[in-house]
């Protein structure tokens, strides 16, 4: 914990209201904001500006978040390019199931692949509002966080020297690998951990997607996940093992099991195509509380990673940013600190509403290869509940579309 050290080397002298550690979906929308209002940051990096634009992620980002970005006058390209989606469909015992979320509540989805939007938001902030921003960083730290002027350090990429630069606030948005929240005391933060005990072999395939909506496969032999991302690039999800090695699912074994569990009546099966990407991800969940530390404000996955279960990671991401970006906005132009006093509770209820629906769909995805007869029961139970229950139907749309009123 270095927080109460002094950088060793402050050659600089450079002075910025807001430094910002990570340039992903959250620190670039923080970045962004601040600059509408007129205020300078600097964004921290670690990896290069084409890495950034190409790492392929999430795809399935929420109206609210959309119309978040809008406002702030972030959405030009994603509103020209997203597909809407209406509607998603579960496929169990042998037969299909449409959920016409739209038909049912008016609100909808949108599919843009990560990349293009963090593509949309760099350029936004650096080549359009001007923001500073630094690639390649090293071995960022964080200084004298509880006074009055903090500071964060790095190793510049083509010195190799320790930089340092003064500032009055830090957004902590370097992910779930990040630093940031390591400089906090143990004893100040809470952090509280779920483990699912299962894998998904995330896949990105090179072939278009067999139906206009997300699929899910709710089969004895495991969960089996088609969403969809452009008419060139689809991708699957394939519960197996935590830990399993993707070299052990080669091309034809993970077509025979998407075609097995994604099967139903009438059904097309998966249109077959080269595997760009396979991983394998151990689904799990942390909440770190509160997210704000002194003059350190945690947003996105560096204070809360939820599974990528219900498609939510970067919906939240971008929900914390709307609101710390406003909140240093409405602190650092006008002298209210009230927002960024709320800030922390404020994200929390909305991450842990989100933490407890992928649990509860984590059941309804995984319950029926759970190797064991009763769960097998309550889930089919769970998932017909949905189709023949309109106030279930309206329950699970309002949480799988983040539609609720208040949080
Ligand atoms: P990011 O995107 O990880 O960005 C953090 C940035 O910080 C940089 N960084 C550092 N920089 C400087 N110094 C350091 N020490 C640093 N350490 C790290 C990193 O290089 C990076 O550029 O975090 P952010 O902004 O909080 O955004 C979170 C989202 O990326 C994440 O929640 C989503 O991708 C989760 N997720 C999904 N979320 C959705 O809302 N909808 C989806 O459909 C969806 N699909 C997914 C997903 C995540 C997936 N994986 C790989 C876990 C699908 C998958 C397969």
């Amino acid at each position: 914990m270095d927080q109460a050290a002094s950088p060793s080397d402050s050659p600089s002298g450079q002075r910025f209201p807001v430094v910002v550690v990570g340039a992903g979906p959250a620190g670039l929308t923080v970045g962004n904001i601040l600059r509408a209002a007129g205020l300078d940051c600097l964004v921290l990096e670690a990896e290069t500006r084409e890495f950034v634009e190409r790492r392929p992620r999430a795809g399935v980002i929420e109206e609210r978040a959309v119309r978040g970005l809008e406002r702030r006058g972030l959405a030009r390209n994603l509103l020209e390019r997203a597909e809407l989606h209406t509607a998603c469909e579960f496929r169990f015992d042998g037969e299909r199931y449409r959920f016409p979320y739209q038909e049912l509540t008016g609100s909808h989805h949108w599919v843009y692949p990560q990349p293009l939007l963090v593509t949309d938001l760099v350029r936004e902030y650096a080549d359009v509002r001007g923001g500073r921003i630094r690639f390649g960083v090293r071995d960022v730290r964080l200084h004298d966080l509880d006074g009055d002027r903090p500071s964060v350090s790095y190793v510049c990429p083509e010195t190799g020297r320790r930089q340092a630069v003064g500032c009055d606030f830090v957004a902590g948005c370097d992910g779930a690998r990040g630093v940031t929240r390591t400089f906090v005391a143990p004893e100040r933060a809470r952090v509280a951990r779920h483990d699912y005990g299962i894998g998904w072999l995330a896949l990105l395939a090179e072939a278009p997607p067999s139906a206009d909506c997300v699929l899910f496969g709710c089969h004895p032999d495991g969960f089996a996940g088609q969403m969809p991302r452009s008419p060139e690039v689809t991708r699957y999800y394939l519960q197996c093992p935590p830990g399993d090695d993707p070299d052990d699912w080669p091309h034809e074994r993970v077509w025979a099991q998407l075609r097995r569990r994604l099967g139903a009546a009438g059904a097309a099966p998966p249109t077959e195509g080269p595997l760009i990407e396979k991983r394998v991800l151990d689904m799990h969940d942390y909440v770190t509380e509160p997210m704000a530390f002194g003059r350190l404000f945690l947003a996105g996955d560096a204070a809360h990673l939820v599974a990528p279960i219900a498609a939510k990671g970067m919906n939240l991401a971008l929900h914390d940013a709307f609101l710390l970006g406003d909140a240093l906005a409405a602190r650092l132009t006008k002298g209210d600190g009230g927002e960024l006093a709320g800030y922390s509770a404020a994200c929390l209820r909305r991450v842990w509403d989100y933490q407890e629906f992928s649990q509860w769909l984590s059941e309804l995805y995984h319950g029926a290869a759970a190797k064991d007869p009763f769960r097998a029961g309550t889930t089919l139970a769970r998932l017909r509940r949905l189709f023949t229950s309109p106030s279930a139907a309206a329950a699970f749309a309002e949480q799988y579309l983040g539609t609720a009123a208040r949080y």
